[in-house]
């Protein structure tokens, strides 16, 4: 059975290793940053604040950790994107993946569609398969393209990353939200 995002507890923020949980399923949000991660974790729960969202980039600095149905955690990353940050988001990931190496489930990659997969998220999607991680790729902000826009983007994805998972959200379309939760539930629980 798909779990009850809406019984969203915060948990914590996490600076690095010595912080982050392997004690249950997570499942990692990541993408650059503005693409719409909080936003979607928010979405998700239908909590408006539970992660903190914001139109200036670089909000979301610590790895922040949902408890979702007493069952798993969403994890909401940084984004990545600034050279400057660069070396910080690599360790954090080097980590964070390390420390749940039996535990991650599985990576939302979170691309604002009217940017499509850059390669910062190609280089996270290549860093998820080496550590055998399944990928689902979630195309954010959809409001903001038409329907030929949208189809010619998901179908360049499904060609050139086969191998991932793709489904779309958008703030201004909540009837997108269920399969977005079915997804990262079947990422988490295996079903
Ligand atoms: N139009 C539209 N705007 C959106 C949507 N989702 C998110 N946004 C906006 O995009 C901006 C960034 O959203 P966040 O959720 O903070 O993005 P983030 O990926 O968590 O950003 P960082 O934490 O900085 O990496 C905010 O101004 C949101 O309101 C959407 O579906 N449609
Ligand atoms: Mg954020």
């Amino acid at each position: 059975m798909t779990a009850d995002f809406r019984r969203a507890v915060f948990v914590t923020s996490a600076a690095g290793a010595k912080d982050f949980r392997s004690d249950r399923p997570a499942v990692l949000f990541v993408g650059r940053s503005n693409a719409g991660k909080s936003t979607l974790i928010n979405l998700l729960t239908g909590q408006k604040s539970l992660m903190k969202t914001s139109a200036t980039p670089g909000k979301t600095r610590l790895v922040n950790y949902a408890l979702i149905d007493e069952r798993f955690y969403l994890c909401d990353c940084p984004g990545y994107g600034f050279e400057s940050q660069r070396d910080y988001f690599e360790r954090l990931m080097d980590d964070f993946f390390q420390v749940s190496a039996r535990t991650l489930k599985g990576v939302v990659l979170v691309v604002d569609a009217r940017r499509g997969i850059l390669s910062s998220d190609a280089d996270m999607i290549a860093f998820a398969a080496g550590h055998s991680v399944p990928v689902l790729a979630v195309l954010t902000k959809v409001d903001k393209l038409n329907r030929s826009q949208l189809s010619q983007l998901v179908q360049a994805v499904k060609r050139d990353y086969p191998t991932i998972g793709i489904v779309t959200s958008s703030t201004a379309k909540p009837e997108l939200i269920d399969t977005v939760r079915n997804e990262v539930s079947k990422l988490a629980l295996g079903k």
